[in-house]
């Protein structure tokens, strides 16, 4: 046969046995193929053999397109087999195992907090109450002098102060962030009539020193009834029912007098130490038994008076909670840094 006719035979197997080797998906269809095509009696040996028989100009083209050919199937055979190979291990089956379950995805959650401070806004909405929201840099009028606090009250050492550093015309600071939520008592009765039942979510700060109770930023809630015929029975059935929906019949709760400049009587209401079973006292509760969530008390006629209502007509009560302390109770957080510290580990409890 002529040299030309040879290399369109050889080009002509070549194309052949690719096709042929895509088919073969078995360990013996793969066998049988080595030996037609590249084996020591197949194919292409056969073509090679007639070498010889070329001139020399078309023994060495013949030989060198042979040689690739040669080297081609064999590194195709090699593929094939290391793929049959790899098939085998996963049964035969595709690589891709679809009844492997997913990959769980980390779903993000509300803070602690933002999760304590509906579950109080849910319970105190479902009594009848409006949220409302304020200003976190506020006036010392309405911080302290509308509630009842003026300029060097000793009182005002209860809170102790973060001031913005601004003057007012008089040389003063009067601008403050707020160290409750007080103030919004005085912004909401300057704005409406009663009957009022209002509730007030929202952070304060104080320049304090932390604890495991005590943070320099947290949040408050603060509530305020004020109508015709509002008595201190009103102000206690609310914060026990609001006590009894949070932390259902099993807690403790302890209601005593306390003092407030805005208000007349006052109260603070306090649930036991949930560290220290048997109310022996712990560092959580400073040796106590007892965890104070927030203070409260009629609201001062002064007060009603200073901002045009009638206080022959209308009495109110009002409260301020601190919601950390609340979750603390509820979930057992023995530290209230740990609202603040960003740490995964602590979040992801919740
Ligand atoms: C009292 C009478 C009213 O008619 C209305 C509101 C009040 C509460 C008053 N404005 C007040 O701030 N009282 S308080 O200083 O005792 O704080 C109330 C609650 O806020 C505390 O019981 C506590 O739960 C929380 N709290 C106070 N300081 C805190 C704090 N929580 C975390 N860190 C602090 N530093």
């Amino acid at each position: 046969m002529a040299g030309n006719d040879l290399i369109e035979e050889i080009k002509a197997l070549e194309q052949n046995a690719l096709i042929a080797l895509d088919e073969a998906q078995s360990k013996e269809s793969l066998e049988e193929w080595r030996i037609s095509y590249i084996g020591r009696k197949g194919a292409l040996t056969s073509i090679l053999r007639q070498l010889p028989s070329l001139t020399p100009e078309d023994r060495r083209l013949l030989g060198s397109i042979g040689n690739k050919v040669k080297t081609n199937l064999e590194q195709s055979f090699a593929n094939a087999e290391q793929s049959l190979t790899k098939s085998a291990n996963t049964n035969g089956n595709p690589s891709v195992d679809v009844t492997m379950p997913g990959r769980q995805i980390s779903i993000g959650k509300l803070h602690p907090t933002t999760q304590i401070l509906r579950e109080i806004c849910d319970a105190f909405v479902g009594m009848g109450f409006q949220v409302v929201e304020g200003p976190e840099v506020e006036w010392d009028h309405y911080n302290f002098e509308k509630l009842n606090i003026p300029k060097d009250h000793p009182a005002r050492d209860m809170w102790d102060t973060l001031w913005i550093d601004y003057e007012n015309d008089n040389r003063e600071k009067s601008m403050l962030m707020r160290t409750h939520t007080s103030p919004m008592q005085v912004r909401i009765m300057e704005n409406s009539q009663p009957p009022l039942r209002v509730l007030v979510p929202g952070k304060c700060y104080r320049y304090e020193a932390t604890d495991a109770t005590h943070e320099s930023q947290f949040y408050q809630v603060e509530g305020l009834v004020v109508d015709q015929g509002i008595t201190f029975a009103n102000l206690k059935g609310t914060l026990y029912e609001f006590a009894r929906l949070l932390f259902g019949t099993d807690r403790k709760v302890r209601f005593r007098v306390d003092y407030f400049p805005f208000v007349e009587p006052g109260a603070e209401m306090a649930i036991d130490c949930f560290s220290c079973s048997n109310g022996e006292g712990c560092r959580v509760c400073k040796g106590t038994g007892w965890i104070e969530i927030l203070g409260a008390g009629m609201v001062n006629p002064k007060v009603l008076e200073g901002l045009g209502y009638d206080p022959s007509i209308y009495t109110g009560f009002a409260f301020g909670m601190g919601p950390e302390r609340i979750a603390m109770l509820k979930y057992g957080i023995d530290d209230i840094r740990l609202f603040y510290s960003n740490d995964v580990r602590f979040l992801s409890q919740f």
